[in-house]
């Protein structure tokens, strides 16, 4: 099939501004790109089924590289809370927070637990969402981070979207073992990985470092397992404080470290020589009310790859738009548009240590999103807009 009469956002890095190719087409076979460029130079007398695009953009299908969309229970009441003005660390200590949504987790079916994040699934891939990373992390006990991992492995059993898995199991600290977190990860965390692993349902491997969860000394022996099973590993770092958690996550050659509001100089040089992905959640950020923001501009300076998700989560980022985070990347961090697409596309793909997607490009899927915008930055500048025109996964239309 050849898709014709459209402007590529191709993404591919030295082509200038995102990539453009004005008055372009693009070759899919075999659910790949065969071949992408301006429509002057596509070889004559091809016998492929073409479709006119009337002009419209086409961009890789975006990718949301952080999500928790598996949970049990919602925490509205936790958001009333918050605005009647407890804080967000001071609910998770007082066992609300993340444990919490445990408690509603451990007690829900796997079936469940599916329907549950179908419906925000769904509003993913509604905006061309086609690789979604899942992490565990609700269950602190293993056979509920088992369940929720095998959830994230149904739902691209069941819907068209690529599902990478993250074990979170040091998320929180379980109330069994509050105050020996050492016990935890000894008991729990690395029999569970174990486990996971064997299972085929662990992609990489995530922690959360932050006075309210792991040190970096506990994340470190976490990683190391990891490694031994050659897992790749990423970080909640920085969120709440300059931990040095991106500073660790980036010596275990991380793929992403995550949040990063907190993040200092010797972070982000430690992030710079290891290639590690900034995974910048301001639907967190927003939720929460931070006032510190990400160091975009030193992040930018040197030259560390910025990624954008939406952490889509019950507690801190109850959100199931891409399109949202992305205006919010902008807004409040001061990303420009073109790197707030990079974000969801080429530098998700990184994040995610995938190199099929993500531009569009030769020989990478054909994961796709048309858009009814003629400029790229209308994307990233319209709020609670979603002009998806069609969506290809694999080569194939799903919308
Ligand atoms: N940081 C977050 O923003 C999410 N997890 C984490 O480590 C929040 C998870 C939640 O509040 O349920
Ligand atoms: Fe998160």
């Amino acid at each position: 099939m050849i898709l014709t009469n459209a402007r590529l956002a191709t993404m591919v890095p030295g082509m200038g501004p995102y990539g453009l190719i004005e008055d372009g087409a693009l070759w899919i076979r075999d659910g790949l790109i065969h071949w992408a460029g301006p429509r002057d130079a596509l070889p004559g007398g091809l016998d492929e089924e073409t479709r006119d695009l009337g002009g419209r953009l086409i961009t890789p299908a975006l990718i949301d590289c952080h999500s928790h969309v598996v949970f049990g229970g919602n925490r509205a009441r936790e958001f009333e809370m918050r605005l009647e003005g407890a804080t967000y660390e001071e609910l998770a200590r007082a066992g609300g927070g993340i444990l919490s949504t445990v408690t509603a987790t451990r007690a829900a079916s796997e079936e469940a637990l599916l329907q549950d994040a179908l419906t925000r699934v769904d509003a993913l891939i509604a905006e061309g969402v086609s690789v979604l990373e899942v992490k565990s992390g609700y269950g602190l006990e293993i056979e509920t981070e088992l369940k929720m991992l095998r959830v994230a492995r149904r739902l691209a059993e069941v819907r068209p979207i690529r599902i990478r898995t993250s074990y979170l199991a040091a998320h929180a600290l379980p109330p069994e073992y509050a105050g020996r977190g050492d016990a935890y990860i000894d008991e729990v965390v690395l029999p569970g990985l174990a486990r996971a692993h064997a299972e085929g349902l662990v992609d990489s491997v995530d922690g959360f470092c932050e006075g309210i969860a792991f040190s970096p000394a506990q994340m470190r022996r976490v990683f190391e397992a990891a490694q031994a099973l050659s897992l790749p590993v990423k970080l909640h770092a920085e969120q709440l404080s300059d931990f040095g958690g991106a500073a660790l996550a980036a010596r275990h050659g991380a793929l992403s470290a995550d949040h990063l509001e907190y993040l200092g100089p010797d972070g982000i040089s430690a992030m710079a020589t290891a290639g590690t992905v900034a995974v910048l959640l301001p639907g967190a950020f927003y939720t929460l009310r931070e006032t510190r923001v990400p160091p975009v501009a030193a992040l930018r300076g040197a030259g560390v790859p910025m990624a954008l998700a939406t952490d889509c989560n019950p507690g801190s980022s109850p959100m199931a738009s891409l399109l949202l985070a992305m205006n919010m990347g902008a807004t409040l961090f001061r990303l420009t548009p073109e790197e707030a697409l990079a974000g969801v596309t080429r530098h998700a793909a990184a994040a995610l240590g995938l190199t099929d997607c993500g531009q569009l490009a030769p020989g990478l899927r054909a994961d796709l999103a048309v858009w009814n915008v003629h400029d790229p930055a209308e994307l990233t500048y319209r709020i609670g807009f979603n002009p998806l025109h069609a969506h290809l996964h694999q080569g194939e239309f799903i919308k």
